[in-house]
């Protein structure tokens, strides 16, 4: 557009950003407050698209925010470069995964080059280095030693086509997901971090970051957690050496257990039936074989139809002495709670599902009839003035009988059939309840948690190897601190495609070595860790990138940590955020570091969607980045997505104009061109009403920034440029002073969006210095005085009155205004109002028929 090259001015600025590097975070002598911004570091899989594009625009924004208002902001950038899809690319293709990661890091490092990110240059680092990945082998050694890295042999889902351990996601209707072969389960022996340890700190942390994380973040954490008050019962069980445990959340009904369940994949289900007829084996064995096929969110769902088998064995209710009949049956969980329930089917659903599968009696114990509130009912009289009773239409406790109507009773109501608990509330009786067993020592208060251990092994070769020995005569050792990195064998000669051991097993000179303690032979562990641990920890080893003696510096942390802004996709709300905070909290209780969550504020971008679906390779609508700055250049590609929509929300990429924000960006830089008074004039001069935009822009912003409404800031500098174009062509003229306020201001909230057209206007504005570090402009106070703008008031369509109001007035204040005028009022004749229809500040609209 008519002398505005974007691409040469980009390249000017960037060579200068290159030679300068001018974003580097300021040392220990820097003064000023800080701010720790962090874009969620991307995988070093294949190219960058749009959804990246996205991710680091915002990320930028918001550095070069902070760094306008004064702060000395660190701004990091590196990859998360172990993994699947370099193994992939590597089985694929006959790539080696260290070149094939490293090259893809090149490409990416030049992106972001090329869009203008204002990095820190100088802590680049890559999680695959050995110098970063020996600090994971580091805090692996801590948690084992405080108890937090243990082994334990679990089921896994294993696909015995692929050779390879799926994940639940994986698994659809019992088959693989890839090759659709019918997955087994396979008993392994992995490593895992105890994260459950921490369940209760995670979850009542959360509570700090209200406000300050999305709600919805905050809430799938929350359920991720899933935490479950109510108690632990012990039940005896006939012919068996020691009680049976189950946790409930309802032990008021304890009264009302009728049967006793099991998951048959547990170890008490096998052991309970083994003491069985040869018959019940047999057909239990059926029945487990055909459960280990089921993937667990098909047996957590409630609509299919119950099934399981009768055991022949009985629980003994230990506050009635009542024989329970002992079932094996799907729904119940093997690795919740305790993995038996106590069957409950009046005010249990699933329970009452079952029992009506097989006709086990229900017992009543909670009349959800009976109100718990001291409410008193309002009393109406009927036409012969005799009251009339409000719960006469009300259902009867017989009318609702689960058995028959199928529904259980899960409200409130008062307990019955229960013994001394007889009259109390759910609250007063499950306090009694837990009191009695307590006293008679068959039962406590106790809390679950949907939350399993974080299983970290991987049977993969593009990872961090386990800093673990195993001796010859079966002990598990650490390897030494002073050993590590503990670093891979190369891939070559080694087989990279999966079949469930590791591939690091076949390196065999590499997996020899000696007990460090005796010197006997011994071999390494041969699988690698879950790359999440790499990335749980990743946000304080850019404060001190390249440190060989420490994985990060306690003073560094001190100075910097937590991140401030935390910046990525929503598809990181459970599991790596959930990750990091705990390694934070470790972290903390080893004494490293002050703080126990990681991210003080988290901003979740929407995703960028091409044809209504989310971009991917695999559906082929992918816009890559690299070539989408290429025309019309990277500012055009940053302004279109800030000004897309709100940041949470889903871009749709045939929706965004890149030509449109390049015109726009060519109108901005015109503006600096026409300007024709010196840089020395002053703020305080020329057209009032070009200078009102300008301030109330400078006043507004910020709080628009911090708020993440970067579209709107984006339409109010649009409103600028257009403001000034006006007064520079048919107004105060390019002499005025207000104009170059205006284009200065126009240049530094243009630096947020649009850095290289921005640094060329404010060059041209006769600056050498960079206007990225140039300090945020004050507004000016008397400029911010509201404008007024003019209402209409229609009375059935026609105008009948004009008024002055405020520009931002409120819906009914105009409203107000409009039905008070003196001209409305005479207009209206007494006639009554029926209808208004009211749009602030412009237009109101009165019917009266
Ligand atoms: C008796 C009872 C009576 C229950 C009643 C509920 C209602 P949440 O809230 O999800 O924690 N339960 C316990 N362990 C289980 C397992 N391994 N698999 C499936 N279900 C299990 O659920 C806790 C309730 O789920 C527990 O409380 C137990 O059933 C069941 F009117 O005990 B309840």
């Amino acid at each position: 557009a008519d002398g505005f090259d974007a691409l040469a001015i980009q390249e000017k600025w960037q060579r200068r950003w290159l030679e300068d590097d001018p974003f580097r975070a300021g040392g220990a002598d820097d003064t000023r407050p800080r701010k720790y911004v962090l874009g969620m570091f991307p995988y070093p899989s294949g190219d960058l698209h749009m959804g990246h594009a996205e991710n680091y625009a915002y990320v930028d924004i918001v550095a070069r925010f902070w760094r306008h208002r004064g702060y000395n902001v660190l701004n990091p950038i590196g990859w998360d470069s172990f993994g699947l899809p370099a193994e992939n690319a590597a089985i694929q293709r006959g790539a080696d995964p260290r070149e094939w990661t490293y090259a893809n890091i090149e490409r990416h490092k030049r992106s972001f080059r090329e869009y203008g990110s204002s990095y820190d240059w100088s802590r680049i680092l890559h999680t695959s280095d050995p110098e970063y990945y020996r600090w994971n082998q580091w805090l692996f050694q801590r948690l084992y030693e405080r108890g937090l890295a243990y082994r334990k042999e679990s089921p896994v889902n294993w696909c015995p086509n692929d050779q390879t351990v799926l994940a639940n996601e994986q698994v659809v209707e019992g088959h693989c997901e890839r090759c659709g072969a019918e997955v087994v389960k396979k008993k392994l022996t992995q490593w895992y971090f105890k994260i459950t340890e921490y369940a209760d700190r995670l979850l009542d942390d959360l509570n700090q970051l209200e406000g300050f994380w999305p709600q919805k973040v905050i809430r799938m954490q929350r359920n991720w957690i899933g935490r479950s008050v109510g108690a632990d019962i012990d039940f005896e069980i006939e012919g068996h050496h020691e009680p049976v445990t189950v946790f409930s959340t309802r032990p008021d009904t304890l009264h009302g257990a009728t049967f006793f369940v099991v998951a048959p994949d547990s170890d008490l289900a096998a052991e309970l039936a083994s003491g069985s007829s040869a018959d019940v084996r047999a057909r239990f064995q059926d029945y487990l074989e055909r459960v280990q096929r089921e993937t667990e969110i098909e047996r957590q769902s409630t609509d299919r139809p119950k099934t399981g088998v009768f055991l022949d064995r009985y629980a003994i209710n230990p506050i009635n002495g009542e024989r329970l009949p002992i079932w094996a049956a799907d729904y119940v969980l093997a690795d919740y709670g305790h993995g038996a329930v106590m069957a409950v089917p009046a005010h249990d659903q699933r329970d009452l599902d079952f029992a009506r599968a097989f006709d086990l009696p229900v017992k009543v114990v909670v009349d959800t009839t009976a109100p718990i509130t001291g409410a008193i009912p309002v009393i109406e009289l009927d036409e012969d003035g005799t009251p009339i009773d409000p719960t006469a239409d009300d259902p009867t406790l017989d009318d609702l009988d689960p058995a028959r109507t199928g529904v259980a009773l899960t409200g409130e109501g008062r307990m019955i059939n229960s013994g001394s608990l007889d009259g109390l509330s759910k609250r007063n009786a499950i306090a009694r309840i837990v009191d009695e067993l307590e006293r008679a020592g068959t039962g406590r208060a106790a809390k679950s948690y949907r939350l399993r251990d974080w299983l970290i092994s991987r049977q993969r070769f593009w990872g961090t190897p386990i800093p673990m020995i195993h001796t010859d005569d079966g002990r598990i050792v650490p390897v030494p601190d002073d050993q590590l990195p503990l670093q891979l064998p190369d891939a070559e000669g080694l087989d990279l495609a999966p079949r469930g051991t590791s591939p690091l097993g076949g390196a065999e000179e590499w997996m020899r070595t000696v007990d460090p303690a005796t010197g006997e032979p011994a071999r390494r562990d041969p699988d690698t860790m879950d790359t999440f641990v790499d990335s749980s920890w990743y946000f304080l080893r850019f404060l001190s990138p390249g440190d060989p003696a420490e994985a990060f510096s306690s003073a560094q942390a001190d100075r910097w940590a937590p991140v401030d802004s935390y910046i990525g996709g929503v598809e990181h709300a459970i599991l790596h955020l959930l990750y990091a905070r705990f390694i934070t909290k470790v972290l903390f209780d080893m004494g490293l570091i002050e703080f126990t969550e990681p991210f003080s504020t988290l901003i979740n971008q929407g995703m960028v969607l091409l044809g209504g679906s989310k971009m991917s390779k695999s559906k082929g609508n992918l816009v890559e980045f690299a070539p989408s700055m290429l025309d019309p250049g990277a500012d055009a590609v940053r302004v279109a997505i800030a000004f897309a929509g709100p940041v949470e929300d889903d871009i749709n990429w045939e929706d965004v104009s890149t030509t449109g924000a390049q015109k726009f960006l060519a109108r901005a830089w015109r503006v600096a061109m026409d300007v024709t008074s010196d840089p020395d004039v002053v703020w305080a001069e020329g057209d009032p009403a070009l200078r009102r935009v300008t301030h109330r822009l400078l006043a507004d912003a910020p709080s628009l920034v911090e708020q993440t409404k970067f579209n709107v800031v984006v339409a109010r500098l649009m409103e600028l440029v257009n403001a000034t174009r006006k007064a520079i062509d048919s107004g105060a003229g390019p002499a005025d002073p207000a104009v170059r306020e205006a284009a200065e201001a126009t240049a530094m909230v243009l630096d947020l969006f649009a850095p290289h057209t921005a640094e060329e206007m404010w060059e041209i504005l006769g600056y050498d210095s960079y206007v990225g570090l140039f300090p945020w402009r004050s507004p000016d106070p008397t400029l911010l005085v509201e404008d007024t703008v003019t209402a209409v008031v229609q009375i059935d369509g026609k105008v009948r009155a004009t008024l002055e109001v405020p520009a931002r007035i409120a819906q009914d204040a105009l409203e107000a205004m409009a039905r008070e005028d003196a001209r409305v009022v005479r207009s209206l004749a007494g006639r009554q109002i029926t209808r208004a229809i009211v749009r602030p500040p412009k237009v109101v609209s009165f019917s009266t028929h």
